[in-house]
């Protein structure tokens, strides 16, 4: 049996202080874009418990506790089933993916547009988890384009290693096999949908973006520590949204050595 979630070769030599050193930079770089961000206490039973992301997925009023795909992953989603339903109340259309048999799903591998929702396959995402998120949002949401992307031959975590959303019309890819592979996936009539950006380091392909509601950004939240990425995508911010548009760079070495991204350690919802 799995005793550790860990791959990154670096995995072993997480330095706790500075991590939640660089958790506090996380929480106040959200706070700058987000009117109500609620922090869930941690729980030493649950080592990977703030990569939050990978146990719910929302879309639109739509909100369904996953089963993650690693075992040592699936006593998380209680505790955050709670704190989740606090935060979205009687606005959520709930469903919970541990009731349906054979399905898992990690959130890291759930890519929500606002116009296509992408769904990877991968280790720890399977078929059946994914048919049963497109099925919950095609509930309330029938004409949500759904699109998944088998990465299960790919040496990445989840789709959202290689791929996330700038904004609606902006996607973000890591240049490299997987990234290209994930894109080479994607129907014409989604690729077309987008403008497509390219970042030499996998890492940094993996944003927080915050709309604004009129289709431009209150601001990034992008990884430092990789100056190409980070130029490409100042760049791409400024000249497509606005040099005032703040794109702030957090250096998270010590949850990069924990096989996360930057989207994982958070949840958004907007209903
Ligand atoms: C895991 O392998 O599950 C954790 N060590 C890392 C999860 C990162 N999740 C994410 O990027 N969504």
């Amino acid at each position: 049996m799995a005793t550790s979630t860990l791959k990154h070769p670096d995995g072993n030599s997480i330095i706790v202080d500075k991590a939640f050193a660089q958790h506090d930079a996380y929480e106040h770089a959200l706070h700058q874009f987000v009117p109500n961000v609620v922090i869930v206490p941690a729980d030493d039973k649950h080592p990977d418990g703030n990569f939050v992301e990978d146990t719910h997925v929302a879309v639109g009023r739509v909100v369904v506790a996953t089963l993650p795909g690693h075992e040592l992953r699936r006593g998380e989603v209680p505790p955050m089933a709670e704190a989740v339903r606090k935060v979205v109340g009687e606005k959520g259309w709930y469903y919970n993916m541990a009731d349906a048999g054979e399905a898992y799903l990690d959130g890291g591998d759930v890519l929500f547009t606002g116009v296509h929702l992408l769904i990877g396959l991968s280790d720890r995402t399977n078929p059946a988890g994914a048919a049963f998120l497109e099925r919950a949002v095609k509930d309330h949401y029938p004409s949500l384009s759904v699109v998944t992307v088998d990465l299960r031959a790919q040496p990445r975590l989840h789709l959202k290693c290689v791929v996330t959303a700038l904004s609606h019309t902006v996607l973000l890819f890591s240049d490299d096999q997987p990234g290209r592979f994930a894109y080479a996936q994607l129907p014409e009539s989604v690729r077309s949908a987008y403008e497509i950006v390219w970042v030499p380091e996998q890492v940094a392909s993996n944003v927080l973006a915050f709309p604004d509601g009129k289709g431009g950004l209150l601001g990034v939240v992008a990884q430092g520590g990789f100056p190409t990425s980070e130029k490409i995508v100042d760049e791409v911010v400024a000249t497509r949204f606005g040099k005032d548009v703040p794109v702030v760079k957090l250096d998270m070495p010590e949850f990069i050595k924990a096989d996360g991204s930057l989207t994982c350690s958070s949840l958004l919802f907007n209903c």
